[in-house]
């Protein structure tokens, strides 16, 4: 109601040389981008990347996530074109714009923490429907509104108020396009100010273009579907969410929808939780539409049931090349767990140590100190022997031992949205230990690990009953 009576009260640049229009609104978005309500964005909504989620690759590439406008021009001109935005730091305050077929243009401000216009180029437009496109280069941004227009407008930092829904062309677009936000614990804290922070530049292996949801014992995740009606008719349907493993969906796993003519935007929301059997690891699901022309639309998405994970106390690291300081827990492996020989305190890890992305964070686990480095143990559950891919992501370096066996260094010091490797792994019919030692140099301190969704399954097992046989030795 706040941000409605704030939109009542700003001047209307209702122009024929200007238009203003939501971010959110867009024709057509992807991931990482979401909508999400927050504070201070007119309409309650702006477009995001949550911190965290990961430039997804090289800066400015085209496949990284996009948001997409069919604006009508009105006439002729050159426009300039300026979006209200907010950014979180340093590595978080910057996106892609785009216009019909030209070059992409980097739109970035150093003013962090706070709604601000920003300008975001300039163009000469014919009359008619233009494509202004946005491209995700990094993460912890927010985008609000979108101005384009052939007048320079004294812009303070309050939001304008929208004259314009974009509109894709209702012939190629007759239903609502399906958009995917998940945001329970969505969003992390920014980090401490006197974080060191640089943009990555080595080649990463991408991170995977689909939302998950981690899922926790307890309570549920939320998992929102957007409706985008682009065209000027009604619109019904039903959408359904499917998963082949056991889940909880509450209010219900199918729900349908009926959107008015001149309602742009609905959201359904369904509440995801594990059900009883789920494996610890990763599940594919998928939020499939009927519309109500008959045709059926799908959204694939992952469901991740974290991994159960011990951690030890920290030990001093050096910075350079800190992996290879030994310890007492190094040398106790081989065999077993080795908690018991170790002379290191092992604690079972809470849920609230496991970020929105399924990360374990050490930070939160261990202690958030730097120049520090500790283990992390947990057991993988094989169907069968033989050959299987892990999906590791660290910050910072890395030394993973399967079965007492050293398989996988990484010296890269850096986040973990860009030090995602896969792992060859033998694994043993039934359990396999895997322990990993984690650094800590700086900034964020996480670990990331799961089995590539492959048959026959590997699955995560319950550790924490270790640490009950620990307390009954004397
Ligand atoms: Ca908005
Ligand atoms: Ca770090």
């Amino acid at each position: 109601m706040r941000i409605q009576l704030l939109l009542l009260l700003v001047p209307s640049v209702a122009s024929a040389a200007t238009l203003c229009f939501e971010a959110e609104l867009a024709n057509d978005l992807s991931y990482p981008f979401e909508i999400a309500e927050v504070e201070g964005a007119s309409g309650g909504l702006a477009l995001t990347i949550p911190e965290g989620a990961g430039s997804r690759g090289a800066f400015g590439k085209k496949d990284t996530g996009f948001a997409s406008y069919f604006v009508g021009i009105p006439a002729e001109g050159e426009y300039s074109i300026r979006m209200r935005v907010r950014w979180n730091g340093n590595c978080s305050n910057s996106a892609m714009l785009k216009i019909g077929q030209t070059k992409p243009v980097l739109v970035s401000t150093k003013t962090f923490g706070v709604w601000h216009w920003v300008f975001a180029g300039r163009g000469k437009f014919s009359q008619g429907t233009h494509e202004i496109r946005i491209q995700n280069r990094e993460d912890g941004v927010w985008l609000d509104e979108i101005l384009v227009s052939r007048e320079d407008l004294e812009l303070g930092p309050d939001p304008l108020e929208p004259d314009t829904i974009p509109r894709a062309d209702a012939a190629s677009r007759p239903e609502p396009r399906v958009f995917l936000s998940s945001p329970t614990r969505g969003i992390r804290a920014l980090p401490p100010t006197d974080f060191k922070l640089t943009h990555a530049t080595q080649r990463v292996m991408p991170l995977p273009a689909l939302r998950t949801l981690v899922l926790r014992e307890k309570g549920s995740t939320r998992l929102v579907v957007w409706l985008r009606n682009s065209s000027a008719s009604d619109a019904t349907g039903k959408v359904t969410f499917v998963s082949p493993s056991p889940v909880e969906v509450k209010p219900n796993a199918e729900q349908t929808f009926r959107m008015s003519r001149g309602e742009s935007l609905k959201k359904l929301c369904f509440e995801v939780s594990p059900g009883a059997g789920l494996h610890r690891g990763l599940h594919t699901a998928f939020i499939r539409v009927r519309h109500q022309n008959g045709r059926i639309e799908g959204r694939k998405l992952l469901l991740l049931r974290p991994l159960q994970w011990l951690v030890t106390n920290a030990f001093p690291c050096p910075g350079q090349l800190g992996v290879e300081a030994p310890s007492a827990v190094e040398e106790a492996i081989g065999g077993d767990f080795p908690g018991l020989r170790a002379r290191a305190m092992w604690r079972v890890v809470g849920e609230d140590a496991i970020t929105p992305f399924g990360l374990l964070d050490m930070r939160r686990a261990v202690a958030d100190k730097t120049y520090v480095m500790a283990y992390a143990f947990t057991r993988l559950r094989a169907a069968e022997a033989g050959d299987y891919w892990l999906s590791v992501r660290h910050d910072d370096m890395v030394r993973i031992w399967l079965n007492g066996a050293h398989v996988f260094t990484s010296l890269q010091c850096a986040p973990s949205a860009s030090t995602r490797k896969p792992v060859r792994v033998g694994l043993k019919k039934g359990l396999n230990d895997l322990l990993v030692k984690v650094c800590q140099i700086k900034n964020y301190w996480e670990l990331g690990v799961y089995v590539f969704e492959q048959k026959p399954a590997a699955a995560g097992s319950e550790v924490a009953s270790l640490l009950q046989v620990k307390e009954g030795t004397p």
